[in-house]
């Protein structure tokens, strides 16, 4: 059920320590964590610990934590004194989302080109 915590989810299973991470934020709401492979110097995965598909569902479901996972994209970036970066939330298979537990892409530390490819 959404919000419960999926078994067969990756995401699901850092969050309850059972998969390794370089955790980089811990809050009560939310987990951010390096991604395993990196497109820019800065590449934190800013996660729910609640478990829905994407962000949108997130948001309908649990705005206040949707919030927070956006606080944290800051937090991350101050902490790896990133000025500028960038939030990504892919959405759907054909957007490239590939873990189907919300997440934010936080990244910086290099040039970021527009559009995104
Ligand atoms: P997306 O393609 O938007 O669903 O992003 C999923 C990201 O998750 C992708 O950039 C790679 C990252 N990832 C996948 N498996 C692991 C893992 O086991 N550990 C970590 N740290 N990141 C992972």
């Amino acid at each position: 059920m959404a919000g419960e915590p999926q078994g067969d989810c990756l995401f699901c299973k850092i969050v309850e320590g059972h998969i390794p991470a370089t955790i980089v934020r811990e809050t009560e709401t939310t987990v951010a964590f390096r991604d395993i492979n990196p497109q820019a110097p800065t590449h934190v995965l800013v996660i729910p610990k609640v478990h829905y598909a994407n962000a949108a569902e997130l948001a309908t479901a649990e705005p206040t934590i949707a919030a927070d996972v956006l606080r944290e994209a800051q937090s991350v970036a101050d902490e790896d004194k990133q000025a500028s970066y960038r939030i990504v939330f892919n959405t759907g298979s054909g957007a490239g989302q590939t873990v189907f537990h919300a997440h934010a892409h936080v990244l910086g530390g290099r040039g970021l080109q527009w559009p995104p490819g």
